[in-house]
């Protein structure tokens, strides 16, 4: 079988994972480097670059459980966030720490016809295999930089990745079970598990017409090969367009239930005030929330980073990224005068309108000192980033135009 010496390596690599487990070393990196930290633009904004099985030093934000951001250069290095360096999150401490391929089985039950277990042999034969270009982005991405500052975890703006997602669509599954007309909302579950009885299990729910949609998948490939153990190995739930929320890692329990799911994570975590702009003054509460769903329009400066410094006079070609919940981007400009005048960038390849979208423009710096660069993204629909940060209680989706501060010195 052409895949049997990728299976044999991968199992290796598992068991080196497993056996750290028996020595107690569970959910600790493989290695530092040592002194190696990486410090983002905002107070206390440093952090220690680690390496974690099958992933390269990455920034952690908290240790247990394990949440780890992308160093910002890597961004500009492609448009697919290689598997090593993309972001891992998880809300329960106790993660699987090695997961056996052969045996793993997905279950489907509640309300449908034919409740199934599936095998992942049975899942990849029971249709054709679809491929999406896709962005990950956690609902607190940069919440960092957002002010006035809320709990919870610091995020730069390392916790979102672009990558190729190959499965089956979850529509194909569903209907293969047969999902009955009482159907309202689906819910999905993984592997992992809360250390104490008392926290809730991570549980997900999506509206039955999303579920049936074209777009959500079970993904067992990532960027043409298995899905990294942290970010949710053997399967994982892609739904393009929406928060990182609801793609499940481990997936291994699906269910169709007829009522609102009032899990934890649905009913009191990952709630956004329920109005257009998802957000209210600053420091107030909303009086009415619904569950988090597609992501903002947003853009960022790739290419350069706060604090660096440019020659005047010297032409250079600054880069970046952009993305929406999409629709695809329609236009990124820049401004390097406060926002004044606006210069239309290039776009690079279409990935398709879930992915990041590369841009370019050339520019000369022409005044000595300080300057903000600022990028702003327009999507197909005509959504535009704000000005102003869109405030909400817990700083979700914040997609505010970023100003990248830089040094124009003498040549
Ligand atoms: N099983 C499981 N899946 C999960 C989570 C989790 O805690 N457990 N966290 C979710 C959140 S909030 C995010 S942002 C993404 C992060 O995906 P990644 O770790 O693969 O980057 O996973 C989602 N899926
Ligand atoms: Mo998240």
């Amino acid at each position: 079988m052409p895949d049997q010496p990728r299976n044999t390596y991968k199992r290796r690599t598992l068991l080196q994972t497993a056996s750290l487990v028996t020595a107690g070393l569970a959910l600790t990196p493989l290695g530092s480097r040592a002194s190696e930290k990486e410090t983002l633009d905002f107070a206390n904004g440093t952090r220690e670059l680690l390496a974690y099985p099958q992933k390269r030093p990455l920034m952690r934000i908290t240790a247990r459980p394990p949440h780890l951001e992308t160093p910002f250069s890597v961004f500009n290095e492609s448009i697919l966030t290689p598997n090593d360096s993309f972001f891992v999150r998880y809300h329960l401490a106790n993660i699987p720490t090695s997961i056996d391929p052969d045996t793993h089985q997905l279950q489907i039950k509640g309300l449908v016809d034919t409740p199934l277990s599936l095998s992942l042999a049975q899942l990849k034969a029971l249709g054709p295999s679809v491929e999406v270009v896709a962005v990950n982005q956690c609902s607190g991405n940069s919440r960092g930089y957002g002010l006035p500052r809320v709990f919870g975890a610091q995020l730069g703006n390392g916790s979102m990745g672009n990558a190729r997602w190959t499965g089956i669509p979850l529509k194909t599954v569903l209907k293969r079970a047969g999902v009955q007309a009482a159907g309202k909302q689906v819910t999905f579950r993984g592997l992992d598990q809360p250390v104490l009885p008392t926290t809730p299990q991570f549980i997900k729910s999506l509206a039955i017409d999303l579920a049936l949609s074209d777009e959500p998948m079970i993904a067992w490939a990532m960027n043409g090969t298995d899905i990294p153990l942290l970010n949710g190995y053997p399967i994982k739930l892609i739904v393009p367009g929406y928060a990182g929320t609801y793609w499940v890692k481990h997936l291994s329990e699906i269910e169709v239930i007829d009522h609102t799911f009032d899990g934890f994570f649905m009913a009191n975590a990952y709630r956004v005030p329920d109005n257009d702009c998802q957000c209210v003054p600053a420091g107030s509460v909303a009086d009415k929330t619904r569950p988090i769903g597609k992501l903002k329009v947003r853009s960022f400066i790739t290419s350069l980073q706060a604090g660096d410094r440019v020659k005047l006079g010297q032409p250079l070609t600054l880069q970046g990224i952009a993305f929406d919940g999409g629709h695809g981007i329609r236009s990124v400009e820049v401004s390097d005068d406060g926002g004044r005048r606006w210069h239309p960038a290039q776009l690079g390849e279409d990935l398709g309108r879930y992915s990041f979208r590369q841009w370019t423009l050339a520019w000369r710096p022409r005044h000595l000192g300080k300057v903000g660069l600022q990028v702003r993204a327009t999507s197909n629909n005509g959504e535009q980033q704000p000005r102003t940060l869109q405030w909400n209680p817990a700083i979700y989706l914040k997609n505010d135009i970023e100003s990248t501060p830089v040094t124009v010195v003498q040549e």
